[in-house]
């Protein structure tokens, strides 16, 4: 798309993206929260928008020359609001991170109490994770799930909510492999006075296609990041309830953030209409059912899944069974052209960084048409790799069979 004039003007940086395009095409991607933007969404982004500056919102801008961007923000806050059935919507924030931050921001005094999920139990690092601005401005307090089932506990977000009375209540995660009950986070969240936000950045591609339940009516505020299962550009988004409309929009301009990003904008209204198909209905279903069938190949070479399974786009696979750590595994993965993280497990007694699990999503395999007998292939790659993760021969060997699928399976224009 744009190799050539940044051949010709900076060959160090051509390179480097022609090396990672190629990376991205002949390994299989199963990090959960990538994903293959369209060729239109990438050259969205890389257009003349990128050079505009438009601090302010449509109509009320701090410079001029505004007629093409107000038009192209509203596209983007209309297609949003249709898609999710949301009342309101802002397509500024930079990315999840700064949504969240802007959430707190518009809603909450510091110092203010928040009931999320913890970290090492599937939440977000801005949930209140404690060496977070989130977790040293606000009070959080965390549930996780329960140890006979990894799923969340609601009894104890329920005992906690009543105990300690949050100002807003935060469900989603990032490795949580079960659909999130919207309803009953809203159940507890009024029973105690609180708001709920809830944090779609992981399933929003898979709301969207009607593959995981909606988190409207429930939630009054909704936070997502537009480039995970939605297959968007690198980007974040806030949609809320009307009454919410004029905090959120002013905690992330000018809380938050300077000018926003509109070339990212402009992608995101094009991963937007391309969320508005059938074809994407399709997709997300399939994120769904092929994550479900790595499930049962991992099963039936007794992986240990946490919770058993998966409901939505991701898998998270405690090794302790194994004998093999995360970061070992994730390592061997990659010599064998699987691209994985290591990741923590529910009650792990080892470290972040050398965790006992890893993490699995199936977005970006389905983004280039790779079905269930893939899966499987996948799941007998994934045991060979882990019962033998010093062969280097086996590794090898098997980078070569992901390069042949890969080679049938391309992605979309990369670079
Ligand atoms: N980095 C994202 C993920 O991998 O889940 C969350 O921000």
């Amino acid at each position: 798309m744009l190799q050539g004039p940044i051949r010709d003007v900076d060959p160090e940086v051509a390179r480097l993206i022609e090396l990672e395009a190629t990376r991205q095409q002949q390994t299989l991607r199963l990090i959960p929260s990538e994903n293959y933007a369209s060729a239109a969404v990438l050259a969205a982004t890389a257009s003349a928008f990128a050079n505009k500056y438009s601090e302010g919102y449509p109509g009320k801008r701090y410079y001029q020359g505004q007629g093409h961007v107000d038009v192209l923000e509203n596209l983007a806050i209309d297609r949003a609001k249709a898609l999710f059935g949301a009342e309101h919507a802002n397509v500024q924030p930079y990315s999840g991170s700064p949504a969240n931050l802007a959430v707190y921001f518009g809603l909450l005094q510091q110092g203010d109490t928040i009931l999320s999920m913890s970290l090492p139990h599937g939440g977000h690092l801005t949930h209140g994770w404690k060496i977070t601005i989130s977790g040293k401005f606000y009070n959080a307090v965390q549930y996780g799930v329960r140890r006979e089932d990894q799923r969340i506990d609601f009894d104890q977000v329920a005992e906690l909510a009543r105990a300690h009375k949050p100002k807003l209540i935060v469900c989603g995660a990032s490795a949580y492999p079960r659909i999130i009950d919207f309803a009953r986070f809203k159940a507890i969240a009024d029973e105690v006075g609180a708001l709920l936000l809830a944090d779609i950045a992981h399933i929003s591609g898979l709301i969207a296609g009607g593959a995981h339940p909606s988190p409207f009516p429930h939630a009054d505020v909704v936070s997502s990041t537009t480039h995970k299962t939605l297959r968007g550009p690198r980007g974040g988004l806030i949609m809320c309830k009307a009454a919410h409309a004029g905090a959120i929009d002013r905690a992330v301009f000018p809380g938050l953030q300077g000018g926003p990003h509109e070339n990212a904008i402009a992608g995101l209204a094009v991963a937007l209409a391309e969320a508005n198909t059938p074809d994407f209905r399709t997709y997300a279903a399939a994120v769904v059912r092929n994550a479900q069938v790595l499930a049962e190949g991992l099963l039936h070479h007794g992986f240990d899944l946490v919770s058993g399974g998966t409901d939505n786009h991701l898998l998270l696979v405690d090794l302790t069974n194994k004998g093999v750590r995360g970061k070992v595994a994730a390592q061997a993965l990659e010599r064998a052209g699987i691209i994985c993280n290591a990741n923590s497990v529910p009650f792990d007694p080892r470290k972040p960084f050398d965790p006992s699990g890893i993490r699995l999503g199936t977005p970006a395999l389905t983004t280039r048409g790779l079905g269930e007998d893939a899966m499987r292939t996948l799941a007998d790659w994934i045991a060979a790799v882990v019962a033998s993760p010093d062969d280097a021969q086996l590794l090898e060997k098997i980078a070569a069979e992901v390069a042949d699928l890969c080679a049938g399976h391309p992605a979309p224009a990369l670079n």
